[in-house]
């Protein structure tokens, strides 16, 4: 039989580290946190837990502004402590990957203060520096944080390049010292038993060799660098280089995060035989209609059912027996998906169940974000003052202050799409802080707490926790899942999402009701008298017309 790698059987659960678990009273989640909870998560019946950066920051980006990267943030705990929790972790059989962020560091790493010291610095070479023109940077382009991507150094006159934000400096990839750096740094964590990576923004590595205009941004004075900044021209030898190096010597799975990358392109960093990553993120299903909306994500524009169908059937169809797939609704960047694509009010039990039916039958690697197993809801503070996420806070000056929204508007947007709704604190039970915390939580928690909870849901054979547990053990024993074909059933349909997945031995019919209202929905013959393998109501109405209830989902099985 063909070897199959271990990830194409593994589930994901993502943990962003500051909102897990606090163990000692501070507000801030850490390490022992994580440890304590190691059983719980065993109990989901998950495989590989994905840490969120846990290394020395000054938490700028909350981690993402790495100031040592073989360093533990203090706030986290030791060096010990993840020693400890690596081993407990793999004790239980599970697996830890960590965030590799190297597009860019923090202001603050021992690499950039050097670098910044003097245009004549050994290290002026590790990021990218331009000199004025006329007093000007070389573009315009906007920062994904807002603002412009350039920043002026006062000493020596010259603009370095952050595509975040300004503490977080672009590391120059055309620098084979500093590639060779990251790769030293990679072994160092493998070495230490580390069992892969997610790859923080893998695709903006390879900078233009000239910085073209980008195209103006309605409305500012700013341009759109995505273009010539996103899958840049030695991206893919770089990656090769770095698979060569490091990545080939490790039983290790790597995961890129890849905004704005097509599935042709997709498979050029995940094909088989590339020696690049094993799969990657695409954005394309969380982003629809941002790119034509005023203010982007912040404008919050409607969606539609059939344009996500369309992108996650392509991203099924165009990698199969080519790359692999990675499949998500939530992570620390997006709302969540109950409240997104589901009904956080009358139907979030059955929304929540529903969405982890489709994502879970596709094929690919899923990845579950804490607190996705629960249902956990978006959050709306009443002011911006609760809110800590630096995207967030600045998008909120730039709308008022240079677009003119008032603050119901702005803040309609925040609570719609800003990334504090998925960095509140994870729910352990009904008591105090929800379990996060003996001490004072770092963000507010989500209110609604004494409902939606860890032990209220493991306690409730009905929770969402339930559901997931049983789809995952579901999945894992119907090899079709991994292996089949996936063909989309009725691409225009308003309101259903369903799709076949089939190999040699097994069919199964997947399908979930984006509504809530009942509807009536034909499915194909061979399974109208078909075995029901998961359902999220006590029972399937009709045969061949299903009568799929509020947000109902079912697989079925052809006999
Ligand atoms: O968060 C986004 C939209 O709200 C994305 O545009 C995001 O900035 C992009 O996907 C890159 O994200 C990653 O790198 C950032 C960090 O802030 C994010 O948390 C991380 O996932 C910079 O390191
Ligand atoms: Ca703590």
């Amino acid at each position: 039989p063909p070897h199959i790698p271990w990830w194409k059987d593994a589930v994901v659960y993502q943990i962003y580290p500051r909102s897990f678990q606090d163990s000692n009273g501070d507000g801030i989640g850490d390490l022992r946190g994580i440890l304590r909870r190691l059983d719980y998560l065993k109990r989901l019946g998950v495989d590989v837990l994905w840490l969120s950066p846990i290394y020395a920051s000054p938490n700028d980006d909350n981690g993402y502004d790495i100031s040592d990267y073989r360093a533990i943030m203090p706030e986290f705990g030791t060096m010990a402590d993840f020693e400890e929790l690596l081993r407990e972790a793999h004790a239980r059989g599970l697996k830890i990957m960590l965030d590799l962020v190297v597009n860019h560091t923090s202001d603050e790493h021992p690499w950039f203060i050097e670098s910044r010291a003097s245009p004549e610095s050994s290290k002026r070479d590790y990021y990218i520096w331009k000199k004025a023109q006329n007093g000007q940077p070389p573009t315009r382009w906007q920062s994904f944080f807002s603002g412009s991507v350039w920043e002026k150094d006062e000493r020596s006159g010259e603009f370095y390049l952050h595509l975040f934000s300004r503490k977080q400096p672009d590391l120059n990839w055309e620098n084979p010292t500093v590639r060779r750096e990251v790769y030293d740094m990679m072994r160092f964590w493998l070495d230490k038993g580390v069992d892969g990576w997610r790859m923080d923004t893998i695709n903006m590595l390879s900078k233009p060799s000239h910085y073209p205009e980008g195209r103006p941004i309605p409305g500012t004075t700013l341009t759109e660098g995505q273009p010539h900044f996103l899958n840049g021209p030695r991206i893919h030898e770089f990656l090769q280089e770095m698979h060569r190096e490091v990545l080939a010597h490790y039983d290790v799975m790597t995961v890129g995060e890849t905004p704005g990358v097509t599935p042709a392109e997709g498979s050029l960093y995940c094909g088989a035989e590339r020696g690049e990553l094993n799969m990657v993120f695409h954005f394309e299903h969380v982003f629809l209609g941002d790119e034509t909306a005023e203010r982007g994500k912040w404008s919050n524009p409607p969606l539609r059912l059939p344009d996500i169908k369309h992108v996650l059937a392509r991203w099924q169809t165009e990698l199969h027996g080519r790359g692999w797939n990675s499949l998500y609704w939530d992570n620390h960047d997006q709302p969540r998906a109950v409240s997104r694509f589901g009904n956080d009010r009358e139907y979030r039990v059955e929304s929540a169940k529903m969405l982890c039916t489709v994502l879970l039958f596709m094929q690919g690697t899923p990845y579950i974000y804490q607190g996705q197993e629960l249902g956990m809801t978006n959050v709306s503070f009443e002011s911006i003052s609760h809110y800590k996420d630096i995207e967030t806070l600045n998008a909120y000056k730039v709308l008022r202050d240079e677009h003119g929204w008032d603050d119901a508007r702005v803040l309609a947007g925040v609570y719609a799409r800003g990334r504090d709704n998925a960095r509140t604190p994870m729910h352990w039970s009904g008591g105090a802080n929800a379990g996060f915390t003996e001490g004072t939580p770092w963000i507010a928690l989500n209110p609604n707490y004494p409902d939606i909870n860890a032990e209220a849901a493991e306690a409730d054979p009905h929770s969402v926790w339930h559901h997931y547990r049983d789809t995952i053990a579901l999945r894992k024993a119907l090899p079709v899942v991994r292996d089949g074909t996936f063909t989309l059933l009725d691409p225009g349909h308003p309101t259903v999402f369903s799709y076949i997945r089939e190999d040699a031995h097994t069919r199964l019919l997947v399908a979930g009701h984006f509504h809530g209202q009942t509807e009536t929905y034909r499915i194909p013959p061979e399974f109208a008298d078909g075995e029901v393998l998961s359902n999220n109501y006590p029972s399937l109405e009709g045969t061949q017309e299903l009568h799929l209830r509020p947000y109902q989902a079912v697989v079925i099985r052809a006999r």
